[in-house]
């Protein structure tokens, strides 16, 4: 009698109860294949880390006493997808039983649900104890109406009992500090150092590039600083605490030159490979509060982004799944850029924010949400592409919570079930919240004319071309009166300006 338990790359949960005790009948399998590798181009950096986790929670398992088959990707065997590997596995080890945990991807749950049926053995799902919210009932929840984050959250507050007091109001009397969050940085205090100390995986990247895999973005392979452990993972999320997680939430919402991280946790990746769970992060987080460590301003904006969007944006996936991939509310319609591959554009914001994501994997939420998400926006890109390009160029990019995110809240394009407005904003939001705007060969203050900022005539474009969609709704009304009352030549000229830029965005 032999069970094969399948485990994915985003599935490295050491305290999993499939793991509490070695059975001599289990044997878990993990395997390195090109239909992940290559559904989408995904960065250097992003298959180097999945892949050395992979191995390294492997290698750990082993020396804990479980039987593992891992196939790697150069491996003879591999037959280079789950499918076609499964049935493999099953015969060479003459399986009796076929287990998974179940995937957090509408697209590879599918494809293992067919490849279960394929084996025609007995096979059991089962949940991955990481998430704070029961997918299939979250998904029949949100089915019938998806509720504003705000609500759900505080729900989600009371539920766990996180940041409440006894009696059951919030810490602090406010549900939401959000208005506390908004400051530039000034530049002091400094951002904190890179969490991670470099690893060598010259080798692994040898073999990545030997089996063909094309990736995009700079892999640094002999110094790689993501964590590949829970170990490492741990150390990142102390750092994060005793000394970043003070300034979060007041420059929550900043962006500096050169500054890829400032105050920001750089946690997604350990979070969505599951090395990490979400209650030992909030509750780091929260007892940092309670300790006097941190106001309750920082903590409640950090808690908020795991225990309310996180789990939010999940709910959203797996409700309106498979048909949210093919939501396009805005009928946008434009190729993406060529220079969102590359970095080279004179728009300084956008060069330094997805420079820094070619380089490291890796952007905060404001720089991928009002930068290169607010150009897309504004440009009428097509969410595919601009879906495949989330997915691709982020360490932390997985389908359940990169398409809500990317298709929901940043291009509107799920007509307004993540975000209750568009997340559109002019030059006048990117240089308030960053020093972009003064290295760049744009000028942040013109609309129109010799050398003005492509953000601010596209907006305008934006909002008279989506007036059906947004022209009643309150939270709208503001721009829409400011357009009104600029003159008739002035509306026309940025109009004008408007189409010239969309004539040539390539060029910009
Ligand atoms: P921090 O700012 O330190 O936040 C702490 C944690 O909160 C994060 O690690 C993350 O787990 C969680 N979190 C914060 N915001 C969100 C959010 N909106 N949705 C879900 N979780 C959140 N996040 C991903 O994990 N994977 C993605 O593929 C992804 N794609 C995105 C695409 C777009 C267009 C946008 C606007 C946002 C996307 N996000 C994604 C959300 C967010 O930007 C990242 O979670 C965050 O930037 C990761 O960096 P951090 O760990 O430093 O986050
Ligand atoms: C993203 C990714 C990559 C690049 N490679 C693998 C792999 O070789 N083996 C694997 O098990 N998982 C990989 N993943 C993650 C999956 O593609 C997928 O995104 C998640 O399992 C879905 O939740
Ligand atoms: Fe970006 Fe415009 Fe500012 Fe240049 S001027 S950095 S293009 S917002």
């Amino acid at each position: 009698m032999t069970t094969l338990r399948l485990l994915l790359g985003d599935q490295l949960n050491a305290a999993h109860s499939w793991f509490r005790t070695p059975d001599p009948q289990v044997i878990v399998v993990m395997m390195e294949v090109r239909s992940e590798t290559d559904y989408v181009i995904h960065h250097a950096q992003k298959v180097l880390a999945i892949f050395a986790a992979m191995r390294a929670f492997a290698a750990a398992l082993q020396a804990a006493g479980h039987s593992v088959h891992y196939l790697r990707i150069n491996d003879p065997a591999n037959r280079q997808d789950f499918r076609a590997n499964l049935q493999w596995l099953s015969q060479k080890h003459d399986a009796t039983r076929f287990e998974r945990i179940e995937a957090d991807e509408w697209r590879v749950d599918r494809v293992l649900e067919d490849a279960a049926l394929d084996l025609g053995l007995p096979t059991g799902v089962v949940d991955a104890e990481h998430f704070l919210c029961v997918r299939n009932e979250l998904a029949a929840f949100f089915s019938e109406r998806v509720p504003r984050m705000e609500y759900f959250y505080r729900e989600m507050r009371r539920h766990h009992r996180v940041l409440l007091e006894v009696g059951g109001k919030p810490v602090g009397g406010r549900w939401n500090f959000d208005a506390d969050n908004r400051a530039r940085w000034p530049g002091d205090p400094l951002a904190p150092d890179w969490p991670w100390q470099p690893a060598d995986l010259s080798e692994l990247w040898d073999e990545i590039r030997e089996a063909g895999v094309r990736t995009m973005g700079e892999p640094n392979a002999a110094a790689l600083a993501w964590p590949l452990s829970r170990a490492q993972a741990r150390v990142g999320l102390a750092a994060f605490v005793n000394r970043v997680l003070p300034h979060f939430g007041r420059f929550q919402d900043a962006m500096g030159r050169g500054q890829p991280l400032l105050f920001h946790s750089a946690l997604s990746f350990a979070l969505n490979t599951k090395m990490l769970h979400p209650l030992e992060v909030i509750d780091a987080a929260v007892s940092a509060y309670e300790t006097g460590r941190v106001e309750i301003a920082a903590c409640e904006g950090f808690v908020r982004q795991i225990l309310g969007w996180r789990e939010f944006v999940r709910g959203v996936y797996w409700a309106r799944m498979p048909g949210y991939a093919r939501s396009n509310a805005l009928a946008a319609d434009r190729p993406l850029p060529r220079w969102y591959w590359t970095g080279e554009t004179d728009m300084a914001c956008l060069r330094h924010a997805i420079g820094q994501s070619l380089q490291l994997a890796y952007a905060h939420h404001i720089q991928r949400l009002m930068v290169t998400g607010n150009f897309a926006l504004l440009a009428g890109c097509d969410p595919d592409e601009i879906d495949a390009w989330y997915l691709g160029i982020y360490i932390d990019a997985f389908e359940w919570v990169e398409m809500p995110n990317t298709r929901g809240m940043s291009q509107f394009a799920d007509g307004g079930l993540v975000a209750s407005k568009p997340y559109a904003a002019s030059a006048s939001y990117i240089g308030r919240q960053s020093d972009y705007c003064k290295s760049c060969r744009y000028d942040a203050g013109k609309r129109h004319g010799d050398g003005a900022c492509p953000f601010n005539s596209l907006y305008w474009d934006f909002l008279l071309r989506h007036e059906a969609e947004f022209g009643a709704n309150p939270r709208m009304a503001m721009p829409y009166k400011a357009w009104r009352r600029m003159s008739e030549s002035e509306r026309e000229a940025t109009r004008a300006e408007a189409r010239e830029y969309l004539s040539r965005l390539d060029a910009l």
